[in-house]
């Protein structure tokens, strides 16, 4: 049915949408785009799309289709054959491979403070020490432990795309990138690193980061892992040290990230089968936005601005997202059935909320294939209205691109009913 632009918001949020026949939505309208929002943003930056009615139109890739054409039918299926031919073609098209390397990862507590935030915590500054025979490589992170725990604490592994969080730095001043606090208070160990002590990300720093150490200095072959698949596996050395720490459940760990961060996270979910949560905000493009859009960040924009991100086979598609082999749904999908957030930001259309939102149900039906329940409303929620179901959730805030505390709030209340006992 055709909608009539001459709706009328009574007061509750009820939309009446005038036509003759009177359909009567629940709650508050749909999050759409604010239409100055996109007017301002395409002014700015001219050749990129943020007018929905320019989305081409397009066929998403079936998630539940193998490559010969059968449907999966079960879950043995999706995990022995589906899963992993997707996971094939994410790695050799766009993030890469990681090297297969023999390593041994060792961890030192380089200083420690018993009684942070009134005695709620451990901070610990650590260190990381990957060694391959001799030659070795060093990165820092930082660990919050609480001191009250009823039982092993689960715990959230945060990846740090901003500036470097030391014990001291988490303690002096609240940050809402890594709120440690809050997350203490909720009952969460939580650990931290920055993205570039593992890689470097800038364009020219693949020389001083992991992957040449593991490449022993050799170039990145075509299909070898981007900063983005290495900043996930740096996520996932957070993990084996927390497994070591008596008072947390490795069993129930979240990955986060924030936009790049944010495509981290769902990387080293789909990765690391161990992380029971992948919380992904404001991820966007090769995150959790769906790249057929073409709204906002697109493939050939994201390969020429970020390349140390992927491998270089993305760049076959640059510009031609109906030849890409999957889309981002399927990303999420990796994750099943273990669980995915994902949250947008009003303004922050560059990471094309409803591409975002879009993904996230495209990828209910691998969920639904585990029995378990996930979003697969199509319209969105509106501002603030967070939407949780069974093992997926979705926010959408006001304000633009950013980690704030009301990001947090949601996601810790997702998070809560799925990782506390
Ligand atoms: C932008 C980039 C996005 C997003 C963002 C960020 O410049 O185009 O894909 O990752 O940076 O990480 O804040």
């Amino acid at each position: 049915m055709k909608i009539r632009k001459a709706n009328l918001m009574l007061a509750g949020g009820m939309v009446v949408y005038g036509l003759g026949v009177a359909a009567v939505a629940q709650g508050p309208a749909p999050w759409s785009a604010n239409p100055k929002v996109v007017e301002e943003l395409g002014r700015k930056r001219p050749g990129i799309n943020y007018d929905e009615s320019k989305v081409p139109a397009y066929e998403l890739p079936d998630a539940l289709k193998t490559s010969s054409g059968a449907r999966v039918t079960s879950p043995a299926m999706w995990e022995r054959q589906r899963r992993g031919e997707l996971l094939e073609i994410f790695r050799s098209q766009f993030y890469g491979r990681r090297p297969e390397t023999k390593y041994i990862v060792k961890f030192q507590l380089v200083s420690e403070v018993k009684d942070a935030f009134d005695g709620a915590a451990t901070g610990r500054d650590m260190m990381a020490t990957v060694s391959i025979g001799e030659r070795k490589f060093e990165f820092p992170f930082t660990v919050f432990l609480p001191n009250k725990a009823k039982g092993k604490a689960p715990a959230v592994v945060h990846i740090n795309n901003r500036y470097p969080l030391p014990v001291k730095a988490v303690i002096e001043k609240h940050d809402p990138f890594w709120p440690v606090r809050t997350l203490i208070e909720r009952g969460y160990a939580t650990a931290s690193f920055h993205t570039s002590h593992v890689d470097p990300d800038r364009k020219d720093g693949y020389d001083k980061g992991i992957r040449a150490f593991f490449a022993n200095g050799q170039p990145q072959a075509a299909d070898g892992w981007g900063a983005l698949s290495s900043w996930g596996w740096g996520a996932s050395r957070l993990l084996d040290y927390l497994a070591t720490v008596p008072g947390v459940d490795a069993t129930r760990v979240a990955v986060s990230g924030h936009s790049r961060g944010g495509k981290a996270s769902l990387w080293a979910a789909s990765e690391d089968t161990r992380f029971a949560i992948a919380y992904s905000n404001d991820s966007g493009c090769m995150g959790a936005a769906i790249s057929r859009r073409k709204y906002g960040e697109t493939v050939e924009v994201i390969a020429k601005a970020f390349p140390h991100w992927f491998c270089s086979n993305i760049n076959k598609y640059a510009g031609k997202e109906s030849d890409l082999p999957v889309d981002q749904h399927e990303l999420i999908a990796l994750v099943a059935p273990r669980a995915v957030y994902v949250a947008s930001a009003d303004e922050d259309l560059w990471a094309d909320p409803k591409g975002e939102y879009g993904a996230l149900v495209a990828a209910s039906p691998v969920f639904g294939l585990f029995g378990k329940q996930a979003v697969s409303q199509t319209d969105m929620p509106a501002l603030l209205q967070p939407r949780h179901v069974g093992s997926t959730g979705y926010h959408i805030r006001p304000g633009g691109h950013g980690l704030d505390d009301r990001d947090w709030g949601f996601f810790l209340d997702f998070a809560g009913g799925l990782l506390k006992r």
